[in-house]
Parts: structure tokens; sequence; C-alpha cells
């Protein structure tokens, strides 16, 4: 199969909030870019216009939602951004690095919030059938982390959630990559350049796998 019909790779990054996400799906997008690859960096929820004003309402401090309501318009936002940006890149074979995607929904919307788990899946299938990452690098900071790192902003509605909430979304993650073999999870409470290098490990790794399958 020649370049421009291969279908390129989907790489998502997860964790708290706070994890460091946003600083290392830059340099992600770096290192590939070193191995020549055509990359798109995009965010959950969000991507999309319809996505960015959906992420608006999903954040509000303000207007809390019922978990249902906030389960189905990530979905929302999450069909709008697969079908007009994922999917598109990955057909031109393009890379994609995705700052969060449906682990986090199992993570908040479940784990966090206690929607049922089938429930999740069943829209996940809906949504985005046959797209899912084929790496995902999840940074693991405990609460206490996720707070100091935020404290210099002000707090979106997630961000103002207890500790017993992001203390179940943590164990959601890691739960949830003890069952996924594509989740690599890193301690993302290290010193940057540590967190930094151990990401670039992962990245090249999985490079190196496709490579060698040809
Ligand atoms: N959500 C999202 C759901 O509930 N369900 C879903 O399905 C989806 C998709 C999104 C919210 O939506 C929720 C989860 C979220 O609460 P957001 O503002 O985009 O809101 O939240 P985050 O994605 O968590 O973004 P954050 O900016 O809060 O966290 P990041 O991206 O993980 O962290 P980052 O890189 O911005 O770093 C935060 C700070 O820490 C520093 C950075 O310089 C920055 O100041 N930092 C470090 N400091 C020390 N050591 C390190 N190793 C550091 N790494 C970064």
């Amino acid at each position: 199969m020649d370049r421009a019909t291969r279908r390129g790779r989907f790489i998502t990054l997860e964790g708290p909030d706070g994890a460091g996400k946003t600083t290392q799906a830059e340099r992600v997008a770096g290192i590939l870019r070193a191995h020549g690859k055509e990359v798109v960096t995009t965010r959950e929820p969000g991507g999309t216009a319809l996505g960015n004003r959906l992420r608006q309402v999903l954040l509000d401090a303000e207007t809390p939602l019922q978990p249902t309501t906030e389960t189905l318009l990530m979905f929302a936002a999450r069909a709008e951004h697969v079908a007009h940006v994922i999917e598109p890149a990955l057909a031109a074979g393009h890379w994609v690095v995705c700052d969060r995607f449906t682990d986090s929904t199992f993570a908040y919307q479940g784990d966090g919030r206690g929607i049922a788990k089938r429930d999740i899946e069943a829209l996940a299938a809906f949504t985005h059938p046959g797209c899912w990452p084929d790496l995902t690098l999840c940074l693991d900071v405990p609460p206490a982390t996720s707070t100091e790192r935020m404290q210099e902003r002000t707090l979106d509605g997630f961000e103002r959630e207890d500790g017993g909430f992001y203390r179940r979304v943590r164990e959601g993650f890691v739960k949830r990559a003890e069952r996924e073999t594509r989740i690599v999870v890193i301690d993302g409470s290290r010193a940057l350049d540590v967190v930094t290098a151990a990401v670039q490990d992962a990245v090249e790794e999985f490079v190196r796998r496709l490579d060698a399958q040809g």
C-alpha cells in the first residue's frame, strides 16, 4: 500500500486534570513530525465549532449538568469531532494526536459520576464504531498534584470537584489501563524532563513496532 492510501494512526493522551497532557501532546506531535509524519493535534471536548460550543456548556461551573446530560453532550461533541476531524485526517494518512477521548468518559462520567459502563460502551459503539486509539499515553498523577498544578487558574466545573471524585477518576484510568493493552501508564507526577523522556520512549517504541511490521 503506498503512502497516499495508508491510514494514519490515532494517539491519545489521558489522565486526570493537570496531569500534563496538553504539555506532552505538543511534544508527541514534535516527535512524530521528526519521523516525517503529517500530524493533526486536537482535543476533547472540542475540536470543531459545535464541539467548542458544547465545551463551554460542559465546563461551565455555574450550570452543573445531570450526569446523563453530561455524558450525552460529550458524545455529541465526539460524533462531530470524529466525523469532521479525526476520521478524515486518518483516512488522508495523517497521524492524529488528541488530548482526551472516550477513555476520559469512562473515567469521569463512569467512575467519577456513576454512569454505567455498559451505557458508555453502547454510546461509544454508536458514536465511533471502529475508531479507537492505536496508542494511549495515560499520565497518572495523584489528586494532590492535580490541585497543585491548577492553583494559578480559575477552575471550571470539573476542576471544582472534590478529592473523592478525583480519586475515583484516577483509579478508573488505572483500571482501564489494566484491561486495554494500547494504554501505557506514565507517572506524570515526576519532573517535566523525566515525564517527557518517558513519553518519548513510549512513542519511539510504538513507531519502531509499526516500522517493523512494514
Ligand atoms: N472530560 C473530558 C470529561 O469529563 N469527559 C470526557 O469524555 C472528556 C473528553 C476538560 C474537562 O473535561 C472532562 C475532563 C476535564 O476536566 P480541560 O480544561 O481541557 O477540561 O482539562 P484537562 O484536559 O485536564 O486540561 P488541563 O490543562 O487541566 O490539564 P493537562 O492538559 O493534563 O495539563 P497541562 O499540560 O496543561 O499542565 C498543567 C500545568 O502543569 C504544568 C504545566 O506547565 C501547566 O502549568 N506541568 C508540570 N509541572 C511540573 N511537572 C510536570 N511534569 C508538569 N507537567 C505539566
